[in-house]
């Protein structure tokens, strides 16, 4: 059989000998080195690369979750230009505002169908209170004690700071005291000043970003993160975004995954019309395991890349396909041509199918049943 060291000296691309032999070493991938890959035609061995470090990472486990979203309104006072999901105006026949009973009704609807996790996210509703946002997380956690609870991007948490006068950590505590166990990765979208300026002027800088996944990463809560590519960045600012991540990975410690968010182009103000392609979203996998050599896990997100780009990805760098998801919005609203939810037995035939031993996780991947039959 070949050996690894033997399979990539078959590379094509000459400009990837250096960066092999990095990876090789275990040494730490640059600025330039990212350019490099993103920049190959020679994608077998950068799917080779990025799968070598994955198994040696996670073995050959692929991990999935069963979990359902749940975003309790789309009203929100930020107007991100390439969201389609939310609305300014709670008069808007598409505006929608849960009751604590519908929320704690889906809750239930997801523990009946074996979840694990709740996943939480919404607009920044110009009417709720900090109370309302608390009250949603107390009493899930009431009504039900064993359930994860994800919830609120480090954009609803500056919100609910601004709201409450608390300072993050003040805010992150009260939430963690109510029962919050983790935060999601959404809202980074790309950290570049420059293109947020043009696709997300009113949102929080990456500065403020991190900085409320490391407070939250010591007050022992662990948190996923993302980026938003396909748009306007380039691959500087795609590159620049994931060795931020990096940054502060290396301070904290507290991420379990990176998810890269593929843009779904419909019914948004961006003038821009097209999916990622398939290559693209390969290869942004695969450069993301390559440089994140400090996070445990990468994350294709099936939704936003479809199951046949998802399952192929698990042999470029991915090891989870997150989950069932079971009512999926914030992509369908933009376009997105896959289902809205997921069955696990179809996950879990995904990832045999890829070669890999399917392993149902919770939220802080520890595995709840391995299918190694
Ligand atoms: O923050 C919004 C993105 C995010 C579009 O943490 C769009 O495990 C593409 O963050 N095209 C929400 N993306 C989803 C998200 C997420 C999903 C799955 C798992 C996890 C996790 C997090 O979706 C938003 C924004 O970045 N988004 N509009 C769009 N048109």
């Amino acid at each position: 059989m070949l050996t690894i060291e033997k399979k990539l000296s078959l590379a094509s691309d000459k400009n990837l000998f250096p960066i092999i032999d990095k990876v090789l070493e275990g040494k730490r991938l640059s600025f330039e080195d990212g350019i490099t890959l993103f920049n190959t035609k020679d994608l077998n061995t950068l799917g080779t690369l990025a799968n070598y470090i994955t198994e040696q990472k996670n073995g050959k486990y692929a991990y999935f979750v069963i979990n359902r979203q749940i975003n309790p309104t789309n009203v929100c006072s930020l107007e991100c230009k390439f969201c389609a999901f939310a609305t300014i105006d709670k008069n808007d026949p598409k505006a929608y505002e849960m009751s604590i009973e519908e929320i704690l009704s889906k809750v239930k609807h997801a523990i009946e169908n074996g979840a694990s996790e709740v996943h939480i996210v919404g607009g920044l509703h110009p009417d709720w209170s900090f109370e309302d946002y608390l009250n949603i997380i107390k009493h899930i956690r009431l009504n039900f004690p064993s359930i994860h609870i994800k919830a609120f991007t480090a954009v609803e948490i500056d919100y609910l700071s601004k709201l409450s006068g608390l300072s993050y950590k003040e805010v992150l505590l009260t939430l963690k005291e109510a029962g919050l166990d983790s935060l999601p990765g959404g809202g980074a979208e790309i950290f570049s000043p420059r293109a947020r300026r043009i696709i997300a002027p009113e949102k929080i800088g990456w500065k403020k970003y991190l900085e409320i996944h490391k407070t939250a990463h010591r007050l022992g809560l662990h948190s996923t993160t993302t980026m938003l590519y396909g748009h306007i960045e380039t691959i500087e600012e795609r590159v620049d975004h994931i060795l931020k991540i990096r940054e502060a990975q290396d301070e904290t410690e507290g991420f379990t995954c990176f998810i890269p968010l593929a843009y779904q182009p419909e019914n948004n103000e961006l003038e821009i019309n097209e999916h990622t392609s398939g290559i693209d979203d390969l290869k942004t996998i695969a450069v993301s395991r390559l440089l994140l050599d400090n996070v445990p896990h990468i994350k294709a997100y099936w939704v936003m890349i479809g199951e046949k780009i998802a399952q192929i990805s698990l042999n470029f760098g991915a090891d989870d396909l997150d989950g069932t998801v079971m009512e999926e919005k914030i992509a369908h609203f933009a376009g997105a041509k896959s289902p809205t939810a997921q069955q696990k037995e179809k996950l879990v035939r995904l990832i045999k199918e890829a070669g890999k031993i399917p392993v149902e996780r919770d939220t802080l991947y520890n595995p709840i049943k391995i299918y190694d039959e």
